[in-house]
């Protein structure tokens, strides 16, 4: 089977975040020297269908293919994996027994309840993706909610869980009252510590979205192993009002807090 190479990398994962739906964009994003790539089934505005065609385009680039499903539910992540997908982010975890249905959803039997027919995986994978994809793809439960919050050592110790990858809109929604990516509010910086604490004590992988390359460095250099340096939709609005305002001789429009 094709190795997952986010199984076993020591440096930072840079993970490109696809919310727009197209096989080009895709393509364009599986180019630019991403480690992963990240199709967004939950805010992306995309489908199966479309989402097929996208990790097809990502195969034919270095990166590797990751999904966010929208929900914790494992007919979708099933048909995501047989897609291709290298690793499942699931959001809204909140405590260990969701985090091990997600688990369960991703491995075949007997670790855990994926159905078999892997249809798609074959060809991305190889031929023997059905004996090692337990080993190889990627789980990354996401702590956004305060259960997820109050929970995070249980599901931590999930076995088969890879790491955690941490919403900082919504957390900061339920923390704080208002939704922000790079929040400096002290409830979101000790939540934020804490969950990278816990999860690096635990030898697990500590990701979290950002809204900037700036954003996402901070995060590296805080101690964070997998950042998401804004999607393509942050990326592309920030790109479109920089040339608008550049155009016209215009300071820059600055960005809110959610990053969009
Ligand atoms: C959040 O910030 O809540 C996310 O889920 C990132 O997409
Ligand atoms: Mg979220």
């Amino acid at each position: 089977m094709r190795i997952n190479p986010l199984k076993q990398r020591h440096e930072p994962i840079i993970n490109g975040w696809l919310a727009i739906p197209s096989s080009y964009s895709a393509e364009i994003a599986g180019h630019q020297g991403y480690d992963a790539v990240t199709v967004d089934l939950q805010h992306g505005l995309i489908d199966f269908a479309a989402a097929l065609t996208m990790l097809q385009a990502l195969s034919s680039t270095p990166t590797t293919p990751l999904v966010r499903v929208s929900h914790n539910e494992p007919a979708q992540i099933m048909r995501m994996l047989d897609a291709g997908a290298y690793g499942i982010i699931c959001p809204m975890i909140n405590d260990a027994a969701e985090a091990q249905q997600f688990v369960d959803a991703c491995r075949y039997a007997p670790q855990g309840s994926r159905s078999f027919g892997p249809a798609r995986a074959l060809l991305y994978g190889g031929k023997d993706y059905p004996q090692h994809a337990n080993q190889q793809i990627l789980t990354l439960a996401m702590i956004e909610t305060h259960a997820g919050l109050a929970n995070l050592d249980a599901i931590l110790d999930v076995d088969g869980l890879d790491g955690v990858f941490i919403g900082p809109n919504d957390l900061s929604l339920t923390l704080t009252g208002q939704a922000s990516a790079e929040s400096q509010h002290p409830e979101m910086l000790n939540a934020i510590e804490r969950v990278l604490s816990r999860t690096r004590a635990c030898h697990k992988l500590a990701g979290i979205f950002c809204t900037s390359g700036e954003a996402a460095a901070q995060r590296i250099a805080q101690g964070f192993q997998l950042v998401t340096p804004a999607n393509d939709v942050m990326q592309l609005t920030h790109a479109a009002r920089h040339a608008v305002a550049t155009a016209r001789g215009e300071v820059m429009p600055v960005r809110s807090g959610s990053g969009y």
